[in-house]
């Protein structure tokens, strides 16, 4: 599938390099519909593919050293050439970690060849739409490609969290990376994150007179430094206490220490929330969703405890001016919400989003419609 962005990045690679790449490989960011915090609690989620990508040209190197080009509003950003088998967890900072950490963890996989690397995206970043898993995604996809080592969806993904977790320091779950590797157009997926059961539901909000409103706060979040881990912890936690493998076996947070009560609460009640808002997508029930998914931002900001004032303005924005539901997505801290919008009422919606903004004293968000874009794979 080739793109404007394939095109202008194998040409950046080309300008840098000198000559053609052997291949240019891409990764989408994602929504997610709903299943919040719920990954790595074994249970639900239902995210799509965004149209924004990450896109990796890249030519193999006889001397194993991996170089890293990074193309930023027209201009290139170099990071210091990788000696893959002397790096180690937390070696190297800031964007150069993400592709780092895969070709750390493909090394254990028998991947050792070099390679130059040019990348470019549109993806925003630290806007909760998963930018640095499209990076690691299209990285892994590049360099297996090179390789010519053909590898399940579900090993790249188990591959990616691994150089999130081991690598960044970033103890992430399974959905971004999944969601990158296995969206399909015009569908969410939903995913079982237990059993790796996935079902394309097919998505298409504009058929009935639906938008997905994104709402990026520009609140800027990191999974590294947030409380993140600390709500993973607590889960763990409490599935221990439980004497189970993970939340997803709980059905009451009755009995547990009160501080992981509400943690607990969470988990359960969005696992039914993903099930539910499955259910009426399956019967075309597309305005039935929207209570759903303000459901969703009550309970990630009044119990996970994981919103922050510029997302709830937004959500509570969304709302009074008549989107049918509206909530924060993905790790949370900042980044984005997401509006259930009348197409005929977006421009009212997102201008009272911007007001709202304004009268709080916050700098523009920024907003576009989402619609379910393809999966990661081969651009050229
Ligand atoms: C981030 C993580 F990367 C995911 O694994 C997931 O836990 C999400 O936050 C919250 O649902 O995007």
């Amino acid at each position: 599938m080739k793109s404007t962005g394939s095109n202008s990045t194998a040409k950046a690679f080309a300008r840098l390099h000198g000559v053609a790449p052997a291949g240019v490989w891409s990764a989408p960011g994602r929504v997610n519909l709903i299943g919040e915090h719920t990954d790595y609690n074994d249970g639900f989620v239902l995210p799509f593919a965004i149209p924004q990508r990450t896109w990796v040209a890249a030519a193999p190197r006889e001397d194993g050293v991996i170089t890293l080009a990074s193309v930023v509003d027209g201009e290139v950003v170099t990071a210091p050439p990788l000696r893959v088998g002397s790096l180690g967890p937390g070696g190297v900072q800031g964007w150069a970690a993400y592709p780092a950490g895969v070709a750390w963890v493909l090394r254990q996989q028998g991947i050792t060849g070099g390679a130059d690397l040019v990348i470019a995206g549109d993806v925003p970043h630290g806007s909760g739409l998963s930018s640095s898993h499209s990076l690691e995604v299209a990285t892994a996809l590049a360099l297996l490609g090179l390789a010519g080592v053909e590898a399940s969806k579900s090993d790249v993904a188990q591959w990616v969290q691994q150089a999130e977790n081991d690598f960044v320091g970033a103890p992430t779950g399974l959905l971004d990376q999944t969601a990158s590797l296995c969206c399909t157009e015009a569908h969410a997926l939903f995913l079982d994150v237990r059993s790796g059961k996935q079902e394309q539901v097919p998505f298409d909000a504009a058929r009935y007179g639906l938008e997905v409103l994104v709402i990026d706060t520009r609140v800027s979040h990191s999974l590294v430094e947030s409380g993140y881990a600390e709500r993973r912890a607590g889960c763990e936690e409490a599935a221990r206490l439980r004497g189970v493998a993970a939340v997803r076996d709980l059905d009451t947070e009755a009995g547990l220490p009160e501080e992981l009560q509400p943690l607990v609460r969470h988990v359960i009640t969005e696992n039914a929330r993903v099930l539910k808002t499955v259910e009426l997508l399956r019967e075309n029930r597309y305005a039935e969703i929207g209570p759903l998914l303000s459901a969703s931002h009550a309970s990630l900001r009044d119990d996970y405890r994981v919103s922050c004032v510029e997302l709830d303005v937004a959500a509570e924005a969304a709302e009074k001016a008549g989107a049918l539901g509206a909530r924060m997505i993905g790790g949370g801290f900042g980044g984005s919400a997401i509006a259930l919008v009348p197409a005929e009422i977006r421009a009212d919606v997102e201008r009272a989003v911007f007001e709202a903004f304004a009268v709080q004293g916050f700098g523009p968000p920024r907003t576009f419609t989402a619609v379910p874009a393809a999966g990661a794979g081969r651009d050229v």
